[in-house]
């Protein structure tokens, strides 16, 4: 059980779990909130307005805190009122990368912090089979919408549009969320690998960069495509076939015990060979899970190690302002052999 293993991680004193995604992770109750460990017992301390909404989470006592004394059974004013009553000169674990620099302080203030961080983000890293089964759905949720972006970008469409068509069919297919904001870029604007949706029209000869992703039961997915619309230039061809070719051989590296950055490093090296290395401006990839960039990060200077049932993503791109920018993106599952890749769709011109 979760819980168990944040037991196991504070050890010593009390632990409390401050960040969303990491309540989420050891209790599956999503919401404002902070999980509580202290002797043998877990506290999962809400505000009054989330009480409902946690009361079913399993394993844990649900404490109400509130700052006026609207009930007599609400015990704390404050989560901070609550800690000191709870946790007292104990010493206390937190995830300190997970708060903010107020909580951070008052916090620090008040206890003997021990940062635990790391050691959550390495738990959340290795997928159990209940959260790659959400992670599948999420990513043919993904695929769904990235198969029907595929044929509409060669209408008619602005990025807008496309984004909203987009949008409209992951929450149709059952996504409750979206995992980030989707991404459609075309033409110049695909060299802006954050670029935001705008009025412009997709059309000939463009490159249009579809970045999205589904979340599904608190899972997210993480998909990018490249569409080169009809009459492109040879030039963008031969980009994309560089950006293609060096995530196939870093994707094919992929395995249990390699480095993170080994993997960044090979994808890198195909892309360096070609003449385009300074327009590879971002990491190879990143985990993926309840958050959308999480630990393993697959970068140059990571010391992450890529163990079974981590789940990340393989995603080299070239971009050349004032021109374009190509990008492909697969989220995988990482073996003992060679990785299971969720794709979306097709990514061959
Ligand atoms: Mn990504």
């Amino acid at each position: 059980m979760r819980l168990d293993k944040l037991a196991k991680t504070v050890d010593k004193g009390c632990g409390a779990i401050f960040g969303i995604s990491n309540v989420f992770y050891f209790t599956g109750y999503s919401g404002a909130g902070v999980l509580v460990y202290c002797d043998g017992v877990f506290t999962l301390l809400v505000p009054a307005l989330e009480e409902n909404r946690a009361l079913d989470t399993k394993g844990v006592e649900v404490k109400v805190y509130y700052p006026a004394k609207i009930r007599g059974d609400i015990q704390y004013s404050s989560v901070m009122e609550a800690l000191e009553k709870i946790v007292g000169n104990n010493p206390l674990s937190v995830d300190v990368s997970y708060m903010d620099v107020n909580t951070y302080i008052r916090l620090s203030n008040k206890f003997q912090i021990r940062d635990i961080s790391q050691q959550v983000s390495s738990l959340r890293a290795v997928k159990d089979p209940d959260e790659l089964e959400n992670i599948k759905v999420a990513g043919e949720i993904t695929s769904i919408a990235m198969k029907m972006a595929m044929e509409r970008a060669t209408e008619k469409v602005s990025e807008k549009q496309l984004s909203g068509f987009i949008d409209y069919t992951m929450k149709n297919e059952g996504a409750e969320d979206y995992a980030f904001p989707s991404i459609v870029a075309s033409g110049e604007n695909s060299a802006e690998p954050h670029h935001i949706p705008t009025n412009r029209v997709i059309r000939e000869g463009d490159s249009v960069v579809v970045d999205i992703g589904a979340k599904f039961n608190g899972y997210c997915f993480d998909s990018t495509r490249t569409l080169l619309v009809k009459s492109y230039s040879e030039e963008l061809r031969k980009v994309y076939e560089v950006v293609l070719e060096a995530q196939l051989e870093a994707i094919d590296a992929v395995t249990e015990g390699i480095k993170a950055s080994e993997i960044d490093r090979i994808a890198r090296k195909v892309i360096e060979r070609s003449g385009f290395g300074k327009y590879f401006i971002h990491s190879t990839g990143h985990g993926v899970g309840i958050d959308v960039h999480e630990s393993p990060y697959v970068s140059f200077n990571s010391n992450d190690v890529l163990k079974e049932n981590m789940v990340i993503t393989v995603e080299p791109g070239i971009y050349i302002k004032g021109k374009f920018g190509v990008r492909i993106e697969d989220t995988l599952i990482v073996t003992k052999g060679k990785p299971v890749v969720l794709e979306t769709t097709y990514k061959l011109l």
